[in-house]
């Protein structure tokens, strides 16, 4: 029961009040009761601890306030289901966030603390691998923004994605120790915990109805704990839950082990089970039939619907009510296992039949697609699923029998249309298909950019689309404007608001339009350029202080920031700027504007060419950055560990976003949103969301080069060969002959051979057929650049028009569309 005295901390003005003397006083209460620290000993972390609290207090009283109307209220609910969630920092997001940044500056002013200095003692949570776990950041954050009940569900890593370094131009992985100081935002929850199974086999009984039930005797069991962070939204008082799950073992000790004298096979039960949640995979492509990754997703698939039928039970009440309360997003096949999850609750735990529990959970789950490539769609051989998961590869089994009864009837028994859709892969060795899985089991399936959904629809999911049409969506992704103009890109934040009048565009992006009766203004203009230059030059020192390598904030910030993949064609960067290199050193003609060339991302650990790649970045980098005939007119940098932080530098500073894809291969992007969002120009493919990118800030504000992806089609399937290109285009003959010559290491001839032999023989990423057209796209480039104005308006232009990539409206059309959520404010 509530009563005045045990509801009263959250009345308490040190604990809510978001005035200058209470942040104050409740800094200086953490630190010693929470920190056991006096100030003149406090180190830099005890500091940063001390102003989390501060801040986490003031969430959890929204936070419960949340949850208990959300309870009471009975909402509907939207479960986000996702292996990775990528979130940055989360202090300065949550000072903005409460609308309490500038007191909390002016509270540690006054006692004598640099909020920057605080604010950079964060280590960010990197538990994603790239846009897909960003994604799901941002959708978060927007989640609680448009007050929509929600309930982010994943794992606790212990370690993320690795720390990236460079060590001779090489990547070199570090681990990612980001609960070393403790972490103030998450709040354990040792008694919401739940038991799963693995191996072990499965056998029929008699219920006390004699009804005939299946029972899974495992062979291990773990146990998941809930781990809960709290997101605030943007400017109201909403705050949803994220929940992650630690893996741990059921008992610290088996004991009949120990007492037999067997210590040590006691403790390795322990350590086998925690393993489960200790490391992100880093690959941003299904590491194949690795039984850990496997382990990973039915641990937190299990735990997820395990919970959130216990909200159910606990709150609504019976089970065929539950496709009511909540409606479970799928962050791609990851998660997918939940499908059969929630069947075998349903049937195994609550004795439902079949048909009932098919209903509810098939009126449960949607399913996002976030890519088209073949390699990176899921499936798992039969044997080790049979092994790991006995009891559920029996539900997928009945799930596809009688999903293809159901084609064979509709189709007359096409034989090579329902190997086609099944969930099992015939072959060598039987494998489950994970996407076909979560698309049986959904009521809505969707890509994240235009043309994504609409290959998804004639390519992978064809078949699919032609049964059920109508359950295909496209939802184009997002970003979050919160974290990538507000926290990223203090300067123009301001000068956005100025224009604005107020605030609202952080929360409808769309409000930006405004500007667009700025975009010839010449005093405008300068205003614009002030802030582009500051955070150049901010990004200008940070890398001098962190690298020593130093930059000049006047030349042109040309980036490409994100995953190494041949697919996203670094390379195709990298044949531009040795061109370029050698036309400067051969032509004294020739001087373009000078550009600095910033290259960011971590390639995965096992992906030999992507780290081949990132060795030529660096390789070139060091030849043309020390040579003084061009390295006032050209300069490459490899920016080390690019993340959500490093991003926050990155985005601000660019003058050039580099987009540039083979089209038809990156689903969406959303770091194209990014750079436009923060006033860079574009030049890409036509490729993902960059094609709805250039609609929208019109196609005279967007840098279009390369083959349409029928083009691409048609070339492929005319035959294509590179080297035909190569022996037609001497400038790019010398390009790829001087990467050959060993000038870029130290006299190897055969270092970078995998790379350009790849490209003469196979170019499976056609870098070779869209050279020419990206090299005139960059000396058009080099033109516009040097009309500042043309220049300065383009920019004004693309952030003016960008709103429609803010999450808040992914979010809102997920919700209309899909969820049917409807926002419930909360009021403090
Ligand atoms: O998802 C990315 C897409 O490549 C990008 O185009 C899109 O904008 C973004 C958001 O929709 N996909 C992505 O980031 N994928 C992964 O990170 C990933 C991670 C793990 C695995 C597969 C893909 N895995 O199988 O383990």
């Amino acid at each position: 029961m509530v009563t005045a005295e045990t509801s009263q901390p959250v009345t308490d003005p040190t604990r809510i009040g978001l005035t200058k003397e209470a942040l104050k006083q409740a800094f200086v209460d953490n630190l010693f009761y929470i920190q056991g620290r006096f100030r003149d000993v406090a180190t830099a972390n005890d500091i940063y601890m001390a102003a989390a609290f501060t801040v986490r207090d003031r969430l959890l009283a929204r936070w419960l306030k949340s949850a208990q109307h959300f309870k009471e209220s009975g909402a509907r609910t939207l479960c986000y289901l996702s292996a990775e969630y990528l979130l940055g920092p989360h202090l300065i997001n949550n000072l903005i966030n409460l609308g309490i940044l500038e007191t909390a500056r002016e509270a540690g002013e006054e006692l004598g603390l640099d909020l920057g200095e605080i604010l950079a003692t964060e280590e960010e949570p990197g538990l994603g691998n790239g846009g897909l776990g960003r994604l799901a950041a941002c959708f978060m954050d927007s989640l609680a923004t448009g007050q929509i009940p929600a309930i982010g569900y994943g794992i606790r890593y212990e370690f993320g994605i690795f720390d990236q370094a460079i060590e001779n131009g090489w990547q070199v992985e570090k681990s990612d120790t980001w609960l070393k100081n403790g972490n103030p935002w998450e709040i354990p929850r040792p008694k919401i915990t739940f038991p799963v199974r693995y191996f072990g086999h499965t056998e029929p009984y008699q219920d006390e109805q004699g009804r005939l039930r299946i029972r899974w005797i495992p062979g291990l069991v773990v146990e998941g704990v809930a781990h809960d962070t709290p997101i605030l939204g943007y400017g109201v008082a909403n705050a949803n839950l994220l929940r992650l799950w630690k893996a741990q073992a059921t008992e610290s000790f088996d004991f009949q082990a120990f007492s037999t004298g067997d210590y040590y096979r006691a403790v390795q039960a322990k350590i086998e089970a925690e393993t489960i949640s200790k490391v992100l995979y880093p690959n941003d492509e299904p590491a194949v039939g690795k039984e850990l990754r496997l382990k990973q997703q039915y641990f937190f698939v299990s735990c997820s619907i395990q919970d959130m039928v216990r909200l159910h039970l606990a709150t609504v009440g019976p089970l065929d009510t539950f496709a009511d309360k909540f409606v479970a997003q799928l962050n791609d096949t990851h998660p997918a296992l939940a499908v059969a999850e929630l069947m075998r609750i349903l049937l195994d735990e609550h004795g439902l039949a079949w048909e009932p529990a098919w209903d509810i959970t098939h009126r449960t789950f949607a399913f996002t697609n976030h890519t088209l490539l073949p390699e990176a769609l899921e499936t798992w051989p039969i044997e080790l699923f049979e092994r790991l998961l006995p009891r559920l590869l029996e539900i997928i089994y009945e799930i596809n029998r009688r999903f293809l009864d159901e084609v064979r009837v509709r189709y007359l028994a096409d034989e090579a249309r329902i190997a086609r859709l099944s969930l099992i892969a015939e072959g060598e060795t039987r494998r489950v298909r994970m996407a076909h899985l979560a698309a049986v089991g959904s009521f809505a399936i969707n890509g994240v950019a235009a043309l994504h959904t609409d290959l998804l629809k004639t390519t992978v999911m064809r078949d699919f689309h032609e049964l059920w049409p109508d359950r295909f969506h496209n939802v184009t992704n997002g970003v979050s404007p919160r974290r990538f103009i507000v926290v990223s890109n203090r300067r123009l934040a301001r000068l956005l608001t100025s224009v604005c009048g107020n605030e609202d565009w952080m929360r409808d992006l769309t409000a930006l339009r405004r500007l667009e009766s700025l975009a010839e203004d010449q005093g405008f203009h300068e205003d614009w350029r002030r802030v582009k230059l500051a955070a150049k030059d901010q990004l200008a020192r940070w890398l001098a202080a962190k690298t020593g390598v130093r930059i000049d904030p006047q030349t042109l910030f040309d980036v490409q920031a994100k995953r190494i993949h041949e697919y996203k064609r670094q390379h195709l960067n990298l044949l531009h700027i040795v061109g370029l290199y050698q036309r400067i050193k051969q032509d004294a003609q020739f001087r373009p504007p000078p550009r600095t060339f910033l290259f960011g991302g971590k390639a995965a650990p096992s992906y030999a060419m992507a780290k081949l790649i990132i060795k030529l970045i660096n390789a070139v980098a060091e030849v043309v950055n020390g040579d003084p005939q061009v390295n006032g007119h050209i300069r490459v940098v490899f920016v080390p560990d690019f993340n959500v932080t490093t991003g926050q530098l990155l985005y601000p500073a660019a003058d050039l976003s580099e987009q540039i894809s083979l089209a038809g291969k990156e689903a969406s992007g959303t770091g194209n949103m990014k750079f436009a969002m923060n006033g860079a120009l574009t030049i890409g493919t036509l490729d993902g969301a960059n094609i709805e990118i250039r609609d929208a800030v019109g196609p005279e504000n967007f840098f279009l080069f390369g083959l349409t992806e029928a083009e691409v089609r048609q070339r492929q399937a005319d035959g294509y060969r590179p080297s035909d290109i190569y022996h037609g285009d001497p400038e790019l003959a010398t390009i790829i002959d001087l990467i050959d010559s060993g000038l870029f290491a130290h006299g190897d001839k055969t270092l970078f051979r995998p790379l350009t032999e790849n490209l003469l023989r196979h170019d499976p990423f056609m870098v070779l057929a869209d050279f020419r057209a990206y090299v005139s796209c960059q000396t058009l480039i080099d033109e516009v650049f040097q009309d500042s104005a043309r220049w300065t308006r383009m920019s004004i232009l693309n952030v003016a028009r960008i709103g429609h990539f803010s999450s808040d409206r992914a979010i809102r059309e997920y919700g209309e569309r899909i969820w049917k959520v409807e926002p419930v404010p909360i009021q403090v």
